[in-house]
């Protein structure tokens, strides 16, 4: 597989279908930093947090606080994060468990915290009926009722997740159980068990984050041209035994990685955005779109020197011909190769475990226990220069209107269209799906599992299906949206309540 080494992402100008070179994908141009040093530092590991057991409730303290972190050399650039300067903890949960979670908000303004991929009542959801004013503690308290998984939290706030989550308001969420327990698979936290937050980030002059400055950005998303990993520019990782679990977050707001490895090495995937496949998938690649994730089992030996790295998918065809085939091109974003990191051998000990051969039942549902299909048409609105435009079924999110109404219980078919020239991530809290269908098509073996995110392509049409239970509350939605944060905030996003 050929790969170009790139420590920086290339503000590379996107060619139309016509072959004409069409805009910089970067407002202003080449990036002020194209010399940050790359693999110098190490892979930082965020601190697990466990909690307390009290009277039967495991409880968390988090704080949302600003801060400043040194990304690029002799910089510093104003943050936010949870319980740090930048990003959060990872919070460890066990299924059957009780939880509550202490939210205080240090941030000197609004913010939410929403439990991504986790199945709980509405009201705990920490979306955006549920804000945190500054100064203010929200403490939600519910059960973890779902297999083992790696799930995360972010900020939710309306018309601010964006820029909230793009300073540092995110984390991990891991959910264990006895049978994830049984297979034995690498699960040393930050020794076998490592986890990756890919985002990536534009830096200004003086360091400080630069955000939606251009109509590009608004458009198709903020994308930055430095990529961090759990909060590093480009770090190293010394992998310490053969075989090694990687819990890959794509945490970016827009970007969409092909994640590889520089030398083309088969590896394999494990779990889903809901949790372990029925067994391990060998693949050269994995595709996640923002608010995915991947858990992978990496082999290496002493000799490996490799790097992690993004490489643009096979081209697809464009669809809808003629100019629907030229702003599809236009507004892809991944279509260039670059590094994320460094990976290295040469510290290994002999010590390590084998990938299981099986690995768990997933839940699955029938087509003909579906008792409804409801259909969600995603819409940009042309004209590049507008600016908002950003629909599902043509409308723009309203906190004061209900969408759609599920009643509890209920098996349902959600099929989500695409009729824009850009991909769309679509995120469906409270629950985990199977995807039924992609245009028709079965999908692919390592998207057989749970899932609450899928990237739907331009023109194209996919079904899931999944199970509403446990929780009816007529009163506070949920929401489902595009997780592409620009466009949740410009509208992409709509509200359903589950009733009894
Ligand atoms: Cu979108």
């Amino acid at each position: 597989m050929p790969v170009t080494r790139r420590d920086l992402l290339t503000a590379a100008a996107a060619v139309g279908a016509s072959g004409v070179a069409v805009t910089a994908l970067y407002g202003s141009g080449r990036s002020a930093f194209a010399g940050a040093a790359r693999f110098q530092r190490p892979l930082a590991i965020p601190p697990l947090l466990q909690g307390e057991v009290r009277d039967g409730v495991r409880r968390f303290d988090l704080t949302l606080q600003r801060g400043q972190r040194e990304f690029l050399d002799g910089m510093q650039t104003p943050t936010a994060g949870i319980n740090g300067a930048f990003l959060g903890p990872v919070i460890r949960v066990r299924r059957g468990e009780q939880v509550r979670l202490d939210v205080a908000n240090r941030l000197g303004e609004a913010s939410t915290l929403h439990w991504h991929g986790v199945h709980l009542p509405a009201k705990m959801d920490g979306g955006p009926h549920q804000v945190i004013e500054a100064g203010a503690t929200w403490s939600p308290r519910f059960r973890i009722r779902q297999p083992a998984s790696t799930q995360w939290y972010h900020s939710h706030l309306f018309h601010r997740t964006g820029v909230q989550v793009y300073y540092g308001l995110a984390g991990l969420f891991y959910i264990d159980d006895d049978q994830g327990d049984a297979l034995g698979l690498p699960s040393d936290h930050g020794v076998d068990d490592i986890p990756l937050v890919l985002q990536d980030r534009s830096f200004a002059r003086d360091g400080s984050f630069r955000y939606l400055t251009s109509m590009h950005d608004r458009m198709l998303g903020m994308t930055g041209d430095v990529m961090l990993v759990n909060g590093v520019v480009l770090p190293f990782l010394r992998v310490r035994r053969r075989l090694t679990r990687f819990r890959i977050l794509n945490g970016s707001n827009a970007r969409i990685y092909n994640l590889a490895f520089s030398d083309g090495r088969r590896f394999l995937q494990i779990a889903s955005d809901g949790g372990l496949l029925p067994r391990p998938v060998p693949l050269t690649s994995v595709r996640l779109s923002p608010g995915e994730r991947a858990e992978i089992l990496l082999e290496m030996t002493p000799e490996d020197d490799l790097q992690l790295v993004h490489v643009p998918p096979p081209a697809r065809r464009a669809r809808g011909g003629g100019m629907m085939g030229m702003m599809q091109g236009m507004m892809r974003s991944d279509d260039q190769p670059f590094s994320i990191m460094r990976l290295i051998g040469s510290g290994l000990e002999d010590a390590g475990t084998r990938p299981p051969r099986r690995l768990v039942e997933v839940p699955a549902w029938s087509e003909d226990e579906a008792v409804k299909t409801r259909r969600f048409v995603l819409e940009m609105g042309m004209g590049m220069m507008g600016g908002g435009g950003f629909r599902i079924n043509g409308r723009a999110m309203d906190m004061n209107r209900i969408d759609e109404t599920v009643r509890l219980g209920a098996v349902e078919i959600w099929e989500i269209v695409n009729r824009s020239p850009m991909a769309h991530p679509f995120h469906i809290h409270d629950i985990q799906f199977r995807i039924l269908d992609r245009d028709g098509r079965p999908p692919p073996a390592g998207e057989q599992g749970l899932k609450d995110t899928v990237l739907v392509e331009p023109q194209e049409t996919v079904r899931v299906i999944t199970r509403f239970e446990h929780y009816a509350d007529a009163d506070s939605p949920y929401m489902f949206h595009c997780h592409i944060l620009e466009h949740e905030d410009a509208g992409m996003m709509g509200q359903f309540v589950v009733v009894a």
